[in-house]
């Protein structure tokens, strides 16, 4: 009987422990189901990033979110293009969105048939404690020309981390203050300086017919009186 008991008493002590385990592998398989969809392993935040639409032409920004440390990023932003020193266009009030484990982004079109060889961007509004993007691409013709620009800005004050450098490097994220920008500057803002002047000719828009009318419906006849009633 003794030994009955004392063996009950051990179960009911490593019950917490079990229940630990269960709960442990139950969050490990939620983890995986969600890491995979249609039988492949789905890319992460970090890579899936690269495989969204651009533009053929126009800016093309990624928000950042600090990595885990959170709390900086972008909310709006302004671009503004110029030629030779000269303001050729301002775009203000843009709006991009942020999130704690993506990397959303907000495309921006050039100015219509107009040269410009710099484009500005200012963080108008920063997220939370300050002001941050992870990349920024500018596509002229299906090719993304921001890598060969000369890149200047706001800085962030520990030298090698968080650089400005790291707006051009075709990553979001690869580790602490790797692939994104924070400053604590204000104004927050970035200037490329690219190698030749763009003019891009206003796409023709596309003309979408308006809906026809809406077909006439008869309306109900009055009853001629005559007859019996239904
Ligand atoms: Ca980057």
């Amino acid at each position: 009987m003794k030994t009955i008991m004392i063996i009950l008493a051990c179960l009911l002590a490593a019950m917490p422990a079990l229940q630990a385990s269960t709960k442990a592998e139950t969050k490990a398989q939620e983890k995986r189901n969600a890491e995979v969809q249609d039988g492949i392993l789905k890319k992460k935040p970090e890579e899936a990033w690269k495989d969204l639409p651009r533009p053929r032409n126009g800016i093309y920004i990624v928000n950042t979110h600090n990595l885990s440390w959170g709390g900086r990023g972008a909310k709006v932003l302004r671009v503004a293009y110029y030629l030779d020193n000269q303001l050729v266009e301002e775009q203000g009030d843009i709006k991009i969105a942020w999130a704690a484990d993506d990397y959303p982004a907000v495309e921006v079109e050039f100015p219509d048939d107009k040269a410009f060889n710099l484009v500005r961007v200012d963080i108008v509004e920063p997220f939370s404690q300050g002001a941050g993007l992870a990349e920024i691409e500018i596509w002229v013709d299906g090719s993304n020309v921001a890598p060969r620009a000369r890149i200047s800005g706001s800085k962030y004050p520990r030298p090698g981390l968080c650089e400005i450098e790291n707006l051009i490097d075709g990553k979001v994220d690869f580790g602490d203050g790797a692939g994104y920008w924070l400053t604590g500057e204000k104004p927050a803002y970035v200037e490329l300086k690219l190698r030749r002047e763009v003019k891009v000719k206003a796409e023709p828009k596309l003309m979408v017919p308006p809906p026809p009318p809406p077909a006439p419906v008869d309306a109900p006849k009055a009853h001629s009186g005559k007859g019996r009633l239904p």
